[in-house]
């Protein structure tokens, strides 16, 4: 067995200055927990890998990276850092990532910035990255590609390494063929083909995946059957891998000391209110807006909940530097400000608002005190704070509300599953939450937990690099035949 080498737009942490002081931050989104988790567990040292690698872009200037590679020491893989140009990484990740790819693959079809500069530096990016890993490749090496910034990447690596072990996973989720056909031809084109480039292409859901198989169709003609492809006289496979999350982590989390000191800060604070809890990244797939529409109408359908019921919203800082972004984010505060301005008491206010990233010790505190878990994106590829919320409940009641839109609905149907936009439903959840008898609670907790213990994010990780290793298998057999 060689090495496996992670690539993802960008390295596993970040780098803040202090002074004249270099700290390193590690990121905290959820492939980075996934992979991290993973490195840590057994399974890739009993797989065999000989190293681990990762590869990303840098967010610091080369001329740094001796003093960050000296803080790197400790890590258990070794960094490969891709340095590239301020002005071209705008253009390929605020712009075509951001702005064409993230808006259109979560049917926002109307946020989509067509320009030919962004698809220029979305090229040259994933040709950097390309050219960057191609000369450090060794013959036994597996490689995982990892989300939408790196569509064209397999081929560009295909092109070179024919015979390269190459697995893409996508993150967000794949659109269905009428929305993904409305991109201009030359980029749809290079978008399928770039992914084919891969043995092993994995998506959250099945949907995803025929809509991936769908648009190879129609716009290759490649045919499929039962997820597979011979795409250039070589197998290839697109199947679904639902990510999920570090299941103990959070599970030991709640008994902390750190974490129970913020949870009985939390409950002294709150008293014997009923708390609601949402935290997302600030964008507009998840759903913040209708969330709080539908809470406004929840206080005026249901006011016996009024100075009973508190709603704890984070919204962590994103993309901030996107129009489409900085908007919202003014609209939301004014949102909240007027439901708080409009029910507040003296001694209460419904809506706790923060704008900001918690330490993970007061997010684990938050899920084990959240009686609902307020989860309503208006499409999201998988969403791990649900699962996350459910991990932490292990052992006592707690509801999870979460949008049938979300990718992580497939496996969580004990959830109060809802439609994120309609407003009394939603609202109707809320109070259904709220009044359900403790039992049903922890039932319904107990089957969502018993999945994700069953199926944790080592297990996420080991099945897709074992399904790669079979692709391989399989195409050595074609060959032989
Ligand atoms: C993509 C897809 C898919 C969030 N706020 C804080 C914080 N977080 C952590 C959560 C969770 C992660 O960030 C966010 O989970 P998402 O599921 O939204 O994942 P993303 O990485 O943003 O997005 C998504 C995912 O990839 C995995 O495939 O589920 O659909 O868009 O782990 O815990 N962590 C801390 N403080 C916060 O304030 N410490």
């Amino acid at each position: 067995m060689g090495r496996l080498i992670i690539i993802s737009n960008r390295l596993p942490f970040s780098i803040d200055h202090e002074g004249d002081q270099l700290n390193l931050r590690q990121s905290s989104g959820g492939l980075v927990s996934a992979i991290k988790s993973y490195f840590e567990s057994d399974s890739s040292t009993n797989r065999g890998f000989t190293e681990k690698l990762w590869l990303g872009v840098a967010d610091f200037p080369q001329n740094e990276w001796s003093i960050v590679e000296e803080k790197l020491s400790g890590l258990d893989f070794q960094i490969v850092p891709l340095f590239v140009n301020k002005l071209l990484y705008k253009d390929y990740y605020n712009g075509f990532s951001n702005s064409v790819l993230w808006p259109l693959f979560h049917y926002f079809p109307n946020l989509v910035e067509s320009n030919v500069h962004y698809f220029d530096a979305y090229v040259k990016v994933n040709r950097a990255f390309a050219d960057k890993l191609i000369p450090l490749l060794e013959p036994d090496d597996t490689i995982w590609i990892h989300d939408y910034q790196l569509l064209l990447l397999p081929e560009m690596i295909r092109a070179e390494k024919a015979d390269a072990a190459i697995g893409f996973f996508l993150h967000i989720p794949f659109p269905s063929y009428e929305l993904f056909r409305t991109l201009p031809a030359e980029w749809k084109t290079s978008l399928v083909r770039g992914v084919l480039g891969s043995d092993l292409i994995g998506f959250h859901t099945h949907d995803y995946a025929q809509h991936f198989l769908q648009s190879a169709k129609m716009i290759l003609g490649v045919d499929s059957s039962f997820h597979a492809m011979q795409y250039q006289d070589r197998l290839v496979k697109a199947d679904l891998f639902p990510i999920s999350i570090d299941y103990k982590k959070f599970n030991r989390a709640c008994s902390d000391l750190e974490t129970k000191q913020y949870y009985n800060e939390i409950i002294k604070n709150f008293d014997s209110r009923k708390i609601i809890f949402s935290v997302d990244r600030l964008d507009y797939t998840k759903g913040l807006m209708d969330r709080l529409n539908a809470y406004e109408h929840f206080l005026d359908q249901y006011p016996e909940w009024r100075e009973k019921v508190v709603f704890i919203l984070n919204i962590v800082p994103s993309r901030d530097d996107i129009q489409a972004y900085t908007e919202r984010k003014q609209q939301i505060e004014q949102k909240i400000g007027t439901i708080n301005g409009k029910v507040s008491t003296i001694t209460w206010q419904p809506i706790i608002y923060r704008y900001t990233h918690l330490p993970f010790n007061e997010l684990a505190a938050l899920y084990k005190a959240a009686d609902v878990a307020l989860i309503t994106p208006l499409r999201d590829g998988m969403n791990l704070v649900a699962k996350e919320y459910v991990a932490s409940c292990s052992g006592r009641k707690g509801v999870l509300i979460l949008s049938e839109l979300a990718g992580a609905a497939n496996e969580l149907n004990e959830a109060l599953l809802v439609n994120p936009i309609d407003t009394i439903e939603v609202s109707n959840a809320i109070n259904r939450a709220l009044t359900m008898p403790e039992e049903e609670q922890e039932h319904r907790m107990f089957l969502m937990q018993q999945r994700l213990s069953d199926y944790d994010v080592i297990k996420w990780v080991s099945d897709f690099l074992d399904q790669l290793a079979n692709v391989k298998q399989e195409q050595l057999k074609q060959q032989v035949k």
